[in-house]
């Protein structure tokens, strides 16, 4: 495989295991040079623990790109998280738009919201401008809830097949070549993934853990990112990344002391063996 060096932006959490402290160490492990760009620099995650520090890096992000534009540096991925703030969701679409190689795959997880609810410092603004970086997508990795916020559908616990369907062509319409959506579950016990390209729905199911954990859709997106980069046809990049996503979660039942997010380098063995 050609050495590719990719660009992960999203928020430093220094305590938390989310966002880049998992991104940059999974896709490192996957092979890839990860550069990163922070968005924001907290002191911990926002889910669960209070009085977190935030330093928003809004505006050191056009002088970065200014500076790699003129090294003449590409990246052969962008794949976005968690970011700071509205007006840096514009800033990123620049970034998309115009700092990838002529093939590079642009990944965009709206990381803002799970369990029918928006996370602590995110509004309706921040909402509409995710809406606008999805038509800079190749590839948009949103959860359930992230994708009814986006798609503006009704957020429902129980839904069915016709429910996705239509989530998925309204999320579609933004302008996302395909839409790979996570924890869709039709039966007790399960859930799965739905990848949904040019009409078409490919769904791969798998055990439900039954108490989740912080920070696993960050852990999701990047072992699928990884996937991905390693030559990994989308579903079969899907697959792998919920399967590990499992193993991390599993590899974390029973520790309470351990409530903030998954120990996901505990798995990483598996991870680069399944991309062997
Ligand atoms: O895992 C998503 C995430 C990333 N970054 C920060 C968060 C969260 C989820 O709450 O708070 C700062």
């Amino acid at each position: 495989m050609a050495y590719k060096k990719i660009l992960t932006i999203q928020d430093i959490s220094c305590v938390g295991q989310c966002s880049l402290t998992v991104a940059l160490p999974i896709l490192s492990a996957c092979g890839l040079e990860t550069c990163i760009l922070p968005s924001a620099v907290l002191s911990t995650h926002t889910a669960g623990f209070s009085g977190f520090t935030f330093r928003d890096l809004t505006d050191d992000m056009p002088a970065i790109q200014a500076h790699w534009q003129k090294e003449g540096i590409r990246f052969s991925a962008i794949y976005t998280g968690y970011l700071g703030s509205v007006k840096q969701v514009g800033y990123v679409q620049s970034i998309l738009d115009t700092m990838g190689t002529e093939d590079c795959v642009r990944i965009v997880d709206p990381a803002m919201a799970d369990n029918g609810k928006l996370y602590s410092i995110f509004n309706d603004e921040y909402v509409a401008a995710m809406r606008g970086l999805c038509a800079s997508a190749d590839i948009l990795l949103p959860n359930i809830t992230e994708a009814c916020f986006l798609a503006k559908v009704e957020y429902r616990e129980t839904y069915d097949e016709d429910y996705i369907r239509t989530l998925l062509e309204k999320l579609a319409a933004l302008g996302a070549r395909t839409v790979v959506l996570t924890g869709v579950g039709y039966r007790p016990g399960k859930t799965g993934v739905v990848v949904y390209e040019n009409g078409n729905i490919r769904y791969y199911e798998h055990d439900k853990v039954s108490k989740g954990c912080h920070g696993t859709g960050d852990i999701y997106a990047s072992a699928f990112t990884g996937a991905l980069m390693n030559g990994k046809e989308i579903l079969e990049a899907a697959k792998i990344a919920a399967d590990y996503t499992v193993k991390c979660i599993v590899n974390t039942q029973g520790d309470e002391s351990h409530w903030y997010g998954a120990k996901f380098e505990t798995a990483l063995g598996d991870l680069m063996a399944a991309l062997a």
